[in-house]
């Protein structure tokens, strides 16, 4: 259990599309709350009011040229940051976050071709000190994630790019995760639902 006054923590998940992500942030955040850990789920893009307005506008309209998609991301992050994510750390509330800022890097910057600069930039801008305590990367061949995901059949604009474009997304997010060790663990996400919950949750209680 978090101490008594001390700031939550702040854990993102990461990754292709149809890694796993929903399913495990529902779990580990249920998880959490059955260990006595006070846990807010949250998801990106989206995440507070406005955000969500921003999610259907990225979602729902495009092709935007690329620096500008990426301030959209970075507009709805800041937004979801100040009205959802802040506040609930201060008060002592984990987050568990669908998506943050390495996914901009990952599909705008690799899959995009925006400069890791402006990413940076972006970064210090929408989010000043904030960043992620741990991050956990589901990692897994692009071909069986966007199986699992084109079985929703509700395909969305990034789901429908190339074999390529999802190869380099998957690349910059394992490279993000050697870059940042201390921050980052990359999971099998081939394995079956809980092995792979198992293991964020022994990840998200470390000290
Ligand atoms: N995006 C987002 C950017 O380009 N830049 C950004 O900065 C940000 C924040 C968001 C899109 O926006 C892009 C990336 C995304 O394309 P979204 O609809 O929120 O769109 O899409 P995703 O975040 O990719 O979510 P998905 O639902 O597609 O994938 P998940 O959440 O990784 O997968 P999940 O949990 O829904 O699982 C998919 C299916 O697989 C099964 C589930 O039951 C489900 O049916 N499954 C497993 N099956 C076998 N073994 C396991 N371990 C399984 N885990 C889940």
């Amino acid at each position: 259990m978090a101490p008594e006054g001390s700031r939550g923590r702040f854990i993102t998940l990461e990754g292709g599309e149809g890694a796993g992500k929903t399913t495990l942030s529902r779990a580990l955040s249920a998880r959490l709350a059955e260990e006595g850990v006070p846990v807010l789920r949250t998801r990106e893009p989206g995440g507070a009011p406005g955000a969500e307005a921003v999610r259907g506008l990225i979602l729902g309209q495009g092709p935007w040229d690329p620096v500008a998609e990426a301030m959209l991301h970075f507009a709805a992050r800041r937004e979801h940051v100040a009205r959802t994510i802040a506040p609930a750390l201060e008060a002592g509330i984990w987050v568990v976050c669908d998506r943050f800022a390495d996914s901009t890097l990952a599909y705008q910057g690799a899959g995009q071709g925006l400069s890791r600069e402006v990413w940076e930039r972006l970064c210090d801008l929408a989010l000043g000190s904030l960043r992620p305590d741990l991050t956990l990367v589901l990692d897994l061949p692009p071909e069986r994630g966007m199986g699992r995901a084109l079985q929703r059949g509700d395909a969305n604009r990034y789901e429908l790019q190339d074999a390529d474009f999802h190869a380099r997304v998957r690349a910059a997010f394992l490279a993000i995760a050697a870059a940042e060790p201390d921050r980052c663990a990359v999971l099998d996400a081939s394995r079956p639902p809980l092995e792979v919950l198992d293991a964020a949750l022994d990840l998200a209680l470390a000290a």
